[in-house]
């Protein structure tokens, strides 16, 4: 396989200044006709060379004259040119309606869009398609007005027409010089929710998110959050809008969350369309993040963009750790920051573990698209977070300042960003680019010995970096961690909250009179993406759950906490529940505690982070003692679940945080009233989904039912699917609670509901809804006798042949074999090498595939 090395990057050969487009519409037949201004870049002799996959030109034109001396050699075009500059003309016929990928340019809905980033623009037309060539667009789209009334395009509208026989045409300009990952068009039969934003310095900016007419109703949510965001932007960074337009279009089928092209914003329609009967709390609050997110690249991303895609993170790190500013900002930050973590952990650290481990800014790859992971994502917005906490808040958007004027225009590198941070504030960030290119999550030692009477308290810290693919040695890393000691008796703070950086593999920090026993409150706010390794008895935890004054680490405790009695009921086979009852029972009684931590601090860990913390997952062990401890504080806490399910939320649905706290409680309140046994779960949990007037209840109410045995759990099942047959979004939802039902027949289930008449791969969405669920439903992916993996292995071989993209996105669960007993390992390795061997294997499967067997 071809490796691409970021130590090979080389500037561009030729730049391109100016591009001209014009698009003829036809979903079987496009043709796209491209002028290109070029510029020799520097003294050299290097024809122009140009992507464009799997294309061949239909005409080559130099100046105005037609030519035929080039050639097209493994997916490029090389056309020889004797001067500095030269426009080039070239034609290519593409058929949107026969593109499964859905990158370049491709039919939704009947629609035809594009998806350019990372290299789809090369699908469309030759170009240098990479995101160092950076060029001023003008884009004329032509296409019959009945099927496509609706013509969109990067930048301002300029001007449209009639062009006869049916047609019509629109042109528009985008004055900003932009990589081509940015591009888009939209063609369209679409409806529009129109607004305006008055920006800072007094600029009408008109907004509009168009979409199928009965969805209309459904954006007004997505339209405030773009509102807000713009204001947050301005507030937050200083940041203001540039062009007179900014369109929103939503598309049923798409690879991704969103794409933030300049000025028009493509979505996968999840993450535009709401309303209470159709959409859940976390629907309502994923819209508002990706909406922020894809904003907010307005500036990270596009103002400012990378130099090349190794530089992935400094875009994305930095407008995820943007969009979870925002995402605090609109309600409480303590829960916000729980919800991240909890997604890092989910998502990031076994990443970070496993096969296809591979640091922010990687060295290598194969195939691009298999690098907008949780690390690059995630962990890059960790990076930026222990930045900001380094410097300080006046420092960082000091930083952040410097960035944005010093780069506008250019495509940038991490190296920038850091070096900007360092310049701002005056710290020296050395070590701290260790983060950049060390793979693995650092563990961190921390013991704290105290001398009774009064003295002195030694607190040990070590830290070790696990090896990764490729990196087996590391060096000890640069981690802020946020410290406090709290006194055993008092309740009270024995000290301060101290940012300690740990840059060493051991250090010895010393407390002076220290009056009480102290108890360990560490990487408070999770101020250092580590795992934390520390002595701290249960009894400490279940104390700091209730004193410590940092609502994340009053969290981690009880999770410690929960996950300590988790591991001991899976490895030992039974387990001490008390502690962990005791400390729930004391959060739920806690009246200043707001809702919707409470809902998150009683959660017990997943099955799969549990697994995470074993040498040796046993799928089965893992459920019986989660389900154990379940049980247990199902029925010793009845009256308090009971107590909290009988707080009703609001009527009619309002979206706030106060209500969302409230539904969040109740909800798990029924999940623990079903785990105790309680004879009337089921149908507590059939009547909050029949009289519920929101999605958020309804849902979660059939959750609850299927994982049950009760016959109301089929009944449920069969009202929802007649009740949304019609919303492909909601049908989703359908599939994917039942392809993480905790059922023995949950496997069964997903086999049958994969030939089910609704069921198709070709929508990303639906696919992810059920085979991606699936892969996350620990006990039944793992069944021994290896139907999960063999179930898995044929989705995604027959994915591939459409969407090799979002094939690849699902491939992880069976990389994490070393995990696993010799048996399932076996079972999993087996289905890996039948995907390698399979014929005509995309790159992007292939890499994830043979990285997976390492
Ligand atoms: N920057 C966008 C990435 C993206 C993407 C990547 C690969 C294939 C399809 C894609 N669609 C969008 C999304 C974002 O981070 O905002
Ligand atoms: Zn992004």
């Amino acid at each position: 396989p071809l490796v691409i090395r970021r130590e090979d990057y080389r500037p561009p050969a030729w730049l391109v200044p100016d591009t001209r487009l014009a698009f003829d519409i036809d979903p079987a037949a496009t043709r796209v006709h491209a002028t290109l201004s070029v510029l020799r870049n520097g003294a050299h002799s290097e024809p122009l060379r140009l992507d464009g996959a799997g294309q061949t030109p239909l005409s080559v034109v130099v100046d105005g004259v037609a030519v035929n001396d080039w050639r097209v050699e493994d997916d490029q075009l090389f056309i020889p040119l004797s001067g500095d500059a030269h426009s080039i003309e070239t034609e290519v016929e593409i058929a949107p309606d026969r593109n499964t990928q859905l990158m370049g340019l491709y039919a939704s809905g009947g629609n035809i869009c594009t998806q350019c980033e990372a290299e789809g623009f090369r699908r469309i037309t030759f170009f240098p398609d990479r995101p160092d060539v950076l060029s001023r667009y003008s884009v004329r789209l032509t296409a019959d007005r009945a099927r496509f009334p609706v013509l969109l395009a990067n930048g301002d509208p300029v001007a449209q027409g009639d062009a006869g026989e049916g047609r019509h045409w629109a042109e528009w300009n985008d004055p900003f010089p932009k990589p081509s990952y940015l591009f888009a068009l939209v063609a369209g039969d679409l409806q529009v929710n129109r607004d305006s934003f008055v920006t800072e310095s007094g600029r009408t900016v008109e907004l509009g998110i168009w979409v199928r007419a009965a969805d209309l109703p459904r954006t007004d949510h997505a339209l405030h959050a773009l509102k807000l965001s713009m204001a947050w932007d301005e507030r937050v960074y200083g940041r203001e809008y540039d062009l007179d337009v900014f369109n929103i279009v939503a598309v049923d089928d798409f690879n991704f969350g969103a794409m933030e092209n300049k000025g028009l914003n493509i979505f996968n329609s999840r993450y535009i369309l709401a309303d209470p009967d159709t959409a859940t709390d976390y629907d309502y609050d994923g819209i508002a993040a990706v909406v922020a997110h894809e904003y907010f690249h307005n500036w990270s991303g596009n103002r400012v963009t990378c130099r090349d895609w190794f530089q992935l993170s400094l875009k994305e790190g930095f407008t995820v750790y943007r969009d979870q500013g925002f995402s605090a900002d609109q309600g409480s930050a303590a829960v916000k920051r729980i919800e991240d973590v909890r997604g890092l952990r989910a998502a990031q650290f076994p990443e970070d573990s496993g096969p296809l481990a591979h640091s922010v800014r990687p060295d290598e790859y194969q195939e691009i698209s298999n690098f907008y992971t949780a690390t690059i994502y995630n962990k890059g917005a960790e990076l930026i977070r222990m930045m900001a906490t380094i410097l300080g808040p006046t420092a960082f958007r000091a930083a952040t300042d410097l960035y944005f004027d010093r780069f506008d225009g250019i495509a940038a590198t991490c190296e920038d960003f850091v070096a900007c941070m360092e310049e701002a504030s005056g710290k020296d960030l050395t070590q701290f680019r260790l983060w950049y290119s060390q793979a693995g999550t650092p563990r961190v030692s921390a013991s704290l010995e105290h001398q009774p009477g009064g003295g002195r308290a030694t607190l040990r810290l070590g830290q070790r970096v696990p090896p990764t693919p490729g990196q087996p040695v590391k060096q000890p890393m640069l981690l802020p961690l946020k410290i406090r000691l709290f006194g055993a008796e008092t309740g009270r703070p024995l000290t301060d909250e101290r940012l300690v950086l740990l840059d060493s593999n051991s250090e010895t920090i010393v407390f002076e009179a220290v009056t009480e026993r102290p108890v360990l409150s560490i990487n408070r706010g999770f101020s250092a993406p580590v795992v934390i390794e520390s002595d701290r008895s249960p009894a400490d935890l279940a104390f700091l759950s209730r004193h410590d004054d940092d609502p994340f680490a009053r969290y981690e405790a009880m999770q410690q906490l929960m996950l300590d009695t988790l591991v001991a009921g899976a490895v030992e086979g039974r387990a001490d529940h008390e502690a962990a009852i005791a400390a729930v029972a004391d959060t739920l009684d806690n009246p200043e505690l707001d809702r919707a931590f409470v809902a998150e601090a009683v959660l017990l860990p997943s099955e799969a982070f549990v697994g995470d913390q074993l040498s040796s997952v046993d799928p089965e062990a893992i459920f019986r003692a989660r389900e154990a401890l379940r049980r247990d504080l199902g029925r010793r806490l009845e009256d308090r679940w009971r107590t909290a399910y009988a707080q009703a939320p609001q009527i009619p649905y309002v979206y706030s945080p106060e209500e969302k706290g409230k539904r969040r409680l109740r909800n798990v309140a029924l999940g623990y009233l079903a785990a105790a046994g309680v004879p009337d779960a089921a149908t507590l949990a059939f009547r909050q989904f029949e009289v519920a007037d929101n999605m958020t209840d309804r849902q979660a109410a059939l959750t609850t039912l299927v994982s049950s045995d009760d016959d109301l759990r089929i009944a449920a099942l069969d009202i929802f699917y007649n009740r949304y047959a019609d919303n492909p979004l909601v049908l989703d939802k359908w599939f994917q609670t039942q392809a993480l039902s905790s059922r023995d027949d949950a496997a069964a289930t997903v086999a049958a509901l994969a030939e089910h008449p609704d069921f198709t791969l070709a929508n990303p969405n639906r696919a992810r809804s059920l085979v991606g669920a699936f892969g996350v439903n620990q006990r039944a992916f793992n069944r021994p006798d290896g139907a999960g993996y063999r179930f898995l292995a044929d989705q995604l071989i027959a994915l591939d042949r459409l969407n090799p993209q979002t094939a690849a996105k699902l491939l992880p669960p069976l990389g994490r074999w070393r995990r696993f007993d010799e048996d399932r390992a076996a079972l999993m390795r087996e289905q890996l090498e039948r995907i390698v061997a399979q014929p005509g294997l995309s790159k992007d499967l292939f890499e994830q595939a043979s990285k997976s067997l390492d």
